[in-house]
């Protein structure tokens, strides 16, 4: 985090501070005032995502053309959410019936010391090959392959499912030896598998949730484990002339994550990582990572039956769009992470761990979800952007994170989570290119120029309707 205060920032904001309130909110203004500071500049940003594992590839495949095409638009275009990241799932099943991710050595070698008996990509790696492509054609430069599970027979249980740990680390005594280069070797030829169709993997993951012994495929590891295979990956991935850096480790929750890092740190193998990943679900991020990597929050959703609202009424739903568009805040404002993924993008799975759900061959409906990331989209943020400050007075109810882009463009998201129309006063910015405002709440899906905005000497004032998220673009 870099945090810098300028003396000119300071000037500038007394300066604004003592101005006239704009016409029209004369001395009565008393909606709250939102201060936007460039010079203080906190995390870069990377971008935000989803996955589509587990064969989700497979099933946006099955649609129709004119359906495939609305859903990756509306995952990776500015016409949706404008996602720069691709998740992938590095398989590790022995064969591949809905909805598994089969493993690119699904049969056991002689020995820990035999070569691997590798097989194609099947399937196109459950079409995520073909994903990957169609997301690259509409923008997306980041793909980060995580594999859930090591194979089975590298494993202390002998399957890729219900945890088990990976021979070879700390505590583990297998009797067909240590297999940490096996898998080492694995996701390096997987990773070379991807190149050769013209897909580069820029980080790549070895564990998911390696705090949970699941049904499906998962593998367990605490951070001095974690770090017992980093040392073999990372020469690894040297020694091939891979690019792709390790991310480490998905845990289920920011504190599951947080001691699995720790473990890492204390093995002093911290800079043998690339990123730091962890998830929402178990524990709510909350906190910045004490760490100089990028972290990353790479999966999290809620589990319910299907909910396509912004705003429900009453009580807030944890699938409601407005929810999702504080958590984001949440995680790049308090949590100051650099990137955000969602869970999978597309699914036809009736509950709510998707954006969008499809059906069949042609049935594809958006939920208001999709809509709270399309705010962080590439059309407002892009990779390289850094975080802003941004202090809000006069009100509790407003939850704003900012932006600088690399092109000297800004760009804020204003979540009211009031009932009611705010009048909110914006300062700091610089509006003299114009600025747009776009909308979203139960009425609008990202409806550009609906709140205009009115210059003030204060500053820039809008009016932005309750339980709603207004984004200011300058
Ligand atoms: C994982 O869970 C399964 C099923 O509950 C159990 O049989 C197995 O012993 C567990 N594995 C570990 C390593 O705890
Ligand atoms: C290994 O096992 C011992 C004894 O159960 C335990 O104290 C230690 O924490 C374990 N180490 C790791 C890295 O899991
Ligand atoms: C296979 O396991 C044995 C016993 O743990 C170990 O000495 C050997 O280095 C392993 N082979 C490879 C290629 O890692
Ligand atoms: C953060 O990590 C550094 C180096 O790893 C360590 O020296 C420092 O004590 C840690 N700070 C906190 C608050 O944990
Ligand atoms: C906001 O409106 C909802 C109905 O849409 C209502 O249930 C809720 O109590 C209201 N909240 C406040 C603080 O008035
Ligand atoms: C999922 O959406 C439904 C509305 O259909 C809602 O009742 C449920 O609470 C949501 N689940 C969660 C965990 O928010
Ligand atoms: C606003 O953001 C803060 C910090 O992330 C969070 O604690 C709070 O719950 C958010 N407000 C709402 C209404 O979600
Ligand atoms: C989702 O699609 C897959 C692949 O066609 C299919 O096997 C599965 O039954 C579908 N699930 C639902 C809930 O429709
Ligand atoms: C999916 O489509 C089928 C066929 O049109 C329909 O019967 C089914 O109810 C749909 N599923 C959902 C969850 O809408
Ligand atoms: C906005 O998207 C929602 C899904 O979240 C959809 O139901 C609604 O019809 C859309 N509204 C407009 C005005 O496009
Ligand atoms: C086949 C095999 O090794 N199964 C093991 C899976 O893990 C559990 C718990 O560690 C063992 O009890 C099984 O023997
Ligand atoms: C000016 C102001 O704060 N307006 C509304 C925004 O949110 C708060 C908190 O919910 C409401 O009390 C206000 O009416």
């Amino acid at each position: 985090m870099v945090a810098t205060l300028t003396s000119l920032s300071i000037a500038l904001l007394a300066t604004l501070a003592q101005a006239n309130p704009p016409n029209g909110y004369g001395s009565g203004a008393s909606g709250p005032v939102i201060k936007i500071d460039t010079g203080c500049k906190y995390q870069e940003f990377d971008g935000t995502g989803v996955s589509e594992a587990f064969q989700r590839g497979l099933v946006i495949h099955e649609l129709n053309a004119a359906s495939q095409k609305l859903v990756l638009d509306y995952l990776f275009t500015t016409k949706g959410a404008g996602m720069t990241i691709l998740r992938n799932g590095l398989g590790s099943a022995t064969d591949d019936p809905f909805d598994l991710m089969k493993s690119i050595a699904p049969v056991a070698p002689a020995s820990n010391s035999s070569e691997l008996n590798f097989i194609p990509l099947p399937r196109e790696d459950e079409y995520q090959v073909w994903l990957s492509h169609q997301a690259i054609a509409r923008g997306v430069n980041t793909i980060y392959a995580d594999a859930w599970s090591a194979d089975g027979y590298m494993k202390t249980n002998g399957t890729d499912s219900y945890g088990g740990y990976l021979c070879g680390v700390t505590n583990t005594s297998c009797a067909t030896g240590d297999w940490r280069q096996a898998y080492a070797d694995k996701i390096v030829k997987y990773i070379q598998d991807y190149a050769a169709v013209g897909v580069s993997v820029n980080y790549v993951g070895f564990l998911n949730e390696p705090d949970l012994n699941t049904t499906y495929a998962s593998m367990q590891s605490d951070g001095r484990q974690a770090a017992d295979f980093i040392e073999v990956l990372h020469p690894t991935l040297q020694a091939a002339g891979l690019k792709t850096e390790i991310a480490c480790c998905d845990g289920s929750g920011w504190q599951q994550d947080r001691e699995r890092l720790t473990g890492i740190q204390e093995a002093g193998d911290e800079d043998l990582i690339g990123l730091v990943t962890a998830h929402g679900y178990s524990d709510y991020p909350s906190y910045p990572f004490n760490t100089t990597k990028h972290v990353w929050q790479t999966e999290w959703s809620t589990f319910d039956p299907i909910n396509y609202a912004w705003y429900s009424g009453g009580d807030r739903f944890q699938s409601d769009g407005i929810t999702w568009a504080n958590n984001i805040h949440n995680l790049f404002a308090v949590s100051n992470a650099n990137g955000h993924l969602y869970w999978w993008g597309a699914a036809n799975t009736t509950d709510n761990q998707s954006l969008l759900f499809v059906n069949g061959t042609s049935e594809v409906r958006v939920t208001g979800r999709l809509w709270a990331h399309a705010h962080w989209g590439k059309q407002f943020v892009r990779q390289g952007a850094y975080r802003v400050d941004a202090t809000v007075t006069g009100s509790s109810a407003l939850n704003v994170t900012a932006f600088e882009n690399t092109d000297g463009t800004t760009a804020v998201q204003v979540i009211n989570n009031s009932n009611d129309t705010l009048s909110v006063t914006l300062q700091g910015l610089n509006f003299h290119r114009g600025a747009q405002t776009y909308l979203t709440n139960n009425n609008h899906n990202l409806t550009r120029g609906y709140a205009p905005v009115k210059r003030g000497h204060k500053g820039v004032v809008a009016s932005v309707p309750g339980k709603s998220l207004l984004s200011f673009v300058a």
